[in-house]
């Protein structure tokens, strides 16, 4: 045998990276959702949208934005204040290339009428495990446009210019937004903050106060919550403000304290900002900012629960791909029972992930353009929430899975394209961002034992709309009768400590009853019997379910 050297002897193949739009799984899941008309009109731009993504030129982008960090200067050399954010060539460039794709857009122009937001979700699936999460500030520039579409402002007024620039496919025209809410007292706890308006005219104001977990900070326009500032020691709630960025830092009204240094989501420019005036415009009624910023929540929190399982179809696709290529004594992985398994158990589950953020999805598009029925108007309330909470967290585990099934090659991270560490660390954050588990599933608990009798008769409306009148459905139908008895019968501070529980088995409820309407067939069977009985569907189906009927393997 002939020693192996440097550049001789064995050198194993990569794993091929397939346009992301054509993963038989998401065609699947975008089939139940959307019209077939609807998906001919919009499958020109998704595949191309999907050709891009795994392009060399996106890829450099992503590698530019992940090496050269984002920065502040703060002084320049003679000690004056200087106060800039620098961020790379390769981030700007990867905004620009989402506002050409109209990645934002696409909920808004409503093309597709309902169906609008199922395409854009698509598309930030597509895009978000190849835009070094330029999909934070798009995230946020989607709720920012739809709470400024819900207060309907004068086409002359400044809040509809912004309008205008946060849905513009002109790179040139358009903006991103920020959303600040966290302080140091409170995170989540959103009542302790210590930021101040006051108003200098009417509806307008300038907000001090320090803002302690500022993501994209680059964007011109940002939504934050601020006190009121009361004569006589009047008590108001906290209010909701839309803020001038881009004005308030040219004119010293916000200060670049610090950026943070974070575990993942390296590229994305986050900052502990001090604003001595960020000249801001009162958005929604005075007091009520919470229940006016949640607008933005709900539409972010689908945006973490579709930007992670992005990442994880990435994850996945690649260690498929792999087994394809990589031999093990004397056998292809994809040929390994036990391995195949594992791959078959993360598109079992995956595919429930989906459907429930589609469906959420699905549901923000009706709700949007005046389609939903009385029970959809109850359960957008939820079902954001819902699919955020249960998905990020698996995607975590999930990913980490696929990254294992390539063995130590899936530790490493020479590669962008490959990089499966990078999608672990950024899909960690979608778990906290945004309210974490915890507090998701507390606002969930609260919410549905003070408006039991309106949300109860909406799941069984949506279980029953699912049922396929069979065995299957039954054993849903059970499951839910047994979850409807430990919640009704729980006093709310039980309830509240029991809530990830309580949510979590709710969720899966739904992804059974959502996956039983989709079990026509030996794929969407298997699915749906894993998640309803955690059935092991065999080794033949695990082959079908993952390389699909023709594989050649
Ligand atoms: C790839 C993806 C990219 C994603 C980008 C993300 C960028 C990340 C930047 C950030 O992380 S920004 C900070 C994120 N912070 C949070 O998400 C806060 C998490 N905390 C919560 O969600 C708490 O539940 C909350 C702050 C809302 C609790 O506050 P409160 O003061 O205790 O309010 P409360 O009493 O729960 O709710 C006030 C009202 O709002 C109630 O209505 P009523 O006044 O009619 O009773 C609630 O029902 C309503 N409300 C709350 N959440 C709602 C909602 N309404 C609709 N939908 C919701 N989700």
């Amino acid at each position: 045998m002939k020693p192996a050297s440097a550049t001789s002897g064995f050198f194993q193949d990569g794993p091929v990276l397939e346009n992301p739009y054509k993963d038989p799984g998401l065609e699947r899941v975008l089939r139940y959702f959307v019209p077939a008309e609807v998906l001919t009109s919009a499958d020109e731009e998704l595949a191309s949208l999907g050709e891009k993504v795994i392009s060399k030129e996106i890829f450099e982008h992503v590698e530019d934005a992940e090496r050269n960090l984002p920065f502040i200067v703060e002084q320049d050399t003679f000690g004056h204040p200087v106060n800039r954010l620098v961020t790379s060539a390769g981030w700007k460039r990867l905004k620009e290339f989402a506002a050409e794709e109209g990645i934002i857009a696409s909920s808004f122009e409503r093309k597709f009428g309902q169906h609008s937001r199922l395409i854009a979700f698509t598309k930030e699936l597509i895009f978000g495990p190849s835009s070094a999460i330029v999909s934070c500030p798009l995230a946020m520039a989607d709720g920012c446009a739809r709470l400024i579409e819900m207060q309907n402002p004068a086409k002359d007024s400044w809040m509809y210019k912004v309008y205008e620039h946060l849905i513009s496919r002109d790179p040139r025209q358009a903006w991103t937004s920020g959303q600040w809410m966290t302080e140091r007292p409170g995170g989540s706890d959103v009542s302790n903050t210590e930021s101040v308006a006051y108003e200098t005219s009417e509806g307008l104001y300038d907000i001090k106060g320090f803002k302690w977990f500022s993501s994209a900070t680059d964007s011109e326009v940002t939504v934050t919550l601020a006190y009121r500032d009361q004569e006589n020691g009047k008590k108001e709630g906290l209010s909701c403000f839309l803020g001038d960025v881009h004005g308030s830092l040219e004119k010293g009204g916000i200060r670049l304290h610090r950026l943070k240094q974070k575990f993942g989501t390296k590229a994305l420019p986050t900052a502990e900002l001090e604003l001595t005036g960020l000249n801001a415009q009162l958005i929604g009624e005075p007091g009520k900012g919470v229940k006016t910023i949640a607008a933005v929540l709900n539409i972010t929190r689908i945006h973490s629960a579709i930007g992670s399982l992005g990442s994880w179809r990435r994850a996945y696709n690649i260690a498929k791909s792999y087994s394809q290529q990589r031999s093990v004594f004397g056998n292809k992985l994809c040929n390994v029972p036990a391995h195949v398994r594992i791959l078959a158990n993360i598109e079992y589950q995956m595919r429930g992930y989906m459907l429930i953020s589609f469906y959420a999805a699905y549901l923000m598009g009706k709700v949007e353009t005046g389609q939903a029925t009385r029970e959809e108007m109850i359960l957008i309330r939820i079902i954001p929430g819902l699919a955020k909470a249960k998905t990020c967290k698996a995607a975590v585990t999930g990913i980490s899975e696929c990254m294992e099934a390539l063995g130590g090659v899936g530790f490493l991270e020479h590669d962008v394209r490959f990089n499966m560490g990078r999608l672990y660390t950024d899909s960690q954050v979608n778990c906290i961002w945004e309210g974490t588990t915890n507090v998701l599933c507390d606002d969930m608990v609260r919410y549905m034992k003070r408006a039991y009798r309106g949300i109860r008769p909406a799941l069984e409306w949506l279980l029953k709309s699912k049922s396929d009148g069979g065995e299957l459905s039954a054993a849903v139908m059970q499951r839910f009768a047994n979850w409807k008895q430990v919640f009704a019968n729980g006093d709310l501070e039980t309830c509240r400590r029991q809530a990830r529980d309580i949510v979590f088995e709710l969720s899966d409820i739904i992804v059974c009853s959502l996956a039983c309407a989709d079990a026509s067939d030996a794929n969407g069977r298997a699915v749906a019997e894993k998640w309803v009985y955690n059935k092991d569907p065999g080794y033949s189906t695990d082959r079908l379910v993952v390389y699909g009927p023709t594989a050649h393997l």
